[in-house]
């Protein structure tokens, strides 16, 4: 087939992805990727970064109330993440799906071609994040990688001027 030298980024989407700390630590990064690529995602952003208790905090605000809010921070920010951008028609959705449901028990039951099914532990210790919603996407992709447009600030500035003080 002939392929239009002018395509871009026409009809993709972008979505987050992050391989959480028990995802990283557990040696599954690999798999994850190689999981993402054969489902036809491009990765068009990567970082390994890590969490501390104030950017998981605003990360997360939305559980701010739940109860297992304290131990999703801890869990959080245990150690290194490594955060995607993730292009491709219908990424949010498809991302969640390839990622399979919150609790990585179930996953193993319900879905067990899924990510969660693969390396996830429980409700909570679940290898990896998607984005839920296209304005979700967009928010959580500014928070690592920043957006020009609205003038935030950039999520490793942060977390270095963070570790300075
Ligand atoms: P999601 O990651 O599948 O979108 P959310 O409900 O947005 O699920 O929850 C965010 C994260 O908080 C989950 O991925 C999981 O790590 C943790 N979490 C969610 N529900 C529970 C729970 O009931 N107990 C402990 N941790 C939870």
């Amino acid at each position: 087939p002939v392929r239009s030298l002018t395509s871009g980024n026409a009809g993709k989407e972008r979505t987050l992805a992050m391989i959480k700390p028990d995802g990283v630590s557990g040696n599954h990064t690999e798999k994850i990727k190689e999981a993402i690529l054969e489902s036809g995602f491009g990765i068009a952003k990567e970082i390994v970064t890590s969490f501390n208790e104030d950017s998981a905090s605003r990360f997360y605000a939305e559980h701010s109330l739940k109860k297992f809010f304290v131990s999703l921070i801890k869990y959080i920010t245990r150690g290194q993440v490594l955060v995607m951008v993730l292009e491709k028609e219908n990424a949010v959705a498809d991302w969640r799906s390839l990622m399979g449901p919150t609790d990585a028990q179930e996953a193993k039951i319900s879905h067990p071609n899924s990510i969660r099914a693969m390396c996830g532990l429980n409700i909570e210790q679940n290898c990896v994040h998607g984005s839920d919603s296209l304005q979700s996407a967009r928010r959580e992709i500014a928070f690592f990688f920043g957006d020009m447009s609205s003038g935030s600030v950039n999520f490793s500035i942060l977390n270095y001027i963070s570790g300075l003080i």
